[in-house]
């Protein structure tokens, strides 16, 4: 267990429920002109999120979608710990690390378009904490419970301060219909300590379905009261948001698969300590502990090479 202070205890013993936010939520100083618009700026911090519509080109989602294919297709692939199917049947969930199993999708993590928002709102230089393509199938795909990132990266994997967010990038089309990505606007401001003790290996039933890091209803019922949005929108857009925004998508029962690439970046000045909760550290593919070298901006196009 980390020796560190542990500045938002969850889980064991704590009382569940709503504590307040410490930690600011972006980090660039007033003199640092940001890379996007100032006012979108404001509305990730009032929010905890931020959509960017069709930030990559046609050609450039046609490669993603071919590279896509290509992941889920690999017998090779399928039999690594990195890829997990769903708890109900064999259809694949996720792939995680997937920025270093794939050459493409290790350029696009440190695309000038991503990387530069990123370092902007965490006031850092950034490693890759986590990366996984969530590929929620047509017909098969399941729900993520609601759930703060943050919750779960302190407690089970040692991250001291809120100092991460994750870019989301949709793949295929995300409608209102085949699960999108649910936010509860404002819920990054507080802190909602779960109740219950983390499992031994909780990865390996969490990944799937989570059932312990999961805020009580009373709370969840509290902060939804701000609203909850769908983040429908069309591929190649990306869906920032906080590492402790309350988050969460439905099962999808659609022919439309709504597949979303997630690169996880975590300040420099943030890495992970060890875990808060009595369990051993989790494998360096769901938390990077020994590769966590400061990314470096990709130079040329991102399809120069394809
Ligand atoms: O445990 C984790 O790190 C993963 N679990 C969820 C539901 N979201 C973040 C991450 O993929
Ligand atoms: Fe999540």
């Amino acid at each position: 267990m980390s020796l560190a202070e542990d500045l938002y205890p969850s889980r064991g013993d704590c009382e569940p429920g709503i504590y307040p936010r410490i930690d600011p939520v972006v980090y660039a100083s007033v003199d640092t002109p940001p890379p996007i618009a100032r006012e979108l700026v404001q509305r990730y911090e009032r929010d905890g999120f931020l959509i960017l519509e069709k930030l990559f080109s046609a050609d450039e989602v046609a490669a993603f979608q071919c590279e896509l294919q290509q992941l889920r297709d690999d017998p090779m692939l399928r039999r690594r710990d990195e890829s997990i199917t769903e708890h109900d049947g064999g259809a694949l969930r996720s792939i995680f690390r997937v920025h270093a199993l794939s050459a493409l999708f290790g350029r696009l993590v440190r695309d000038p378009r991503l990387l530069r928002v990123a370092q902007y709102l965490l006031g850092d230089e950034l490693y890759v904490h986590q990366s996984r393509l969530n590929y929620k199938p047509g017909f098969r795909g399941r729900e993520f419970y609601w759930h703060s990132d943050f919750e779960t990266w302190h407690v089970e994997d040692g991250m001291p301060r809120m100092r991460a967010l994750s870019i989301s990038i949709a793949l295929t089309d995300n409608g209102e219909q085949n699960g999108p990505l649910l936010l509860i606007p404002g819920s990054h401001r507080h802190y909602v300590a779960c109740g219950g003790a983390t499992p031994e290996n909780h990865y390996r039933k969490s990944l799937r379905k989570q059932e312990y890091g999961v805020p009580d209803d009373a709370s969840l019922a509290q902060l939804a009261e701000a609203g909850i949005v769908a983040t429908a929108v069309p591929a190649g857009s990306v869906i920032l948001f906080d590492c402790n925004t309350l988050h969460g998508s439905n099962s999808n029962i659609t022919p439309q698969p709504r597949s979303n690439l997630f690169f996880c970046y975590n300040a420099v000045s943030n890495r992970l300590l060890t875990p808060f909760c009595e369990r051993r550290p989790r494998p360096e593919f769901i938390a990077a502990r020994q590769r966590i070298e400061p990314l470096r901006e990709l130079q040329g196009g991102l399809l120069d090479e394809w």
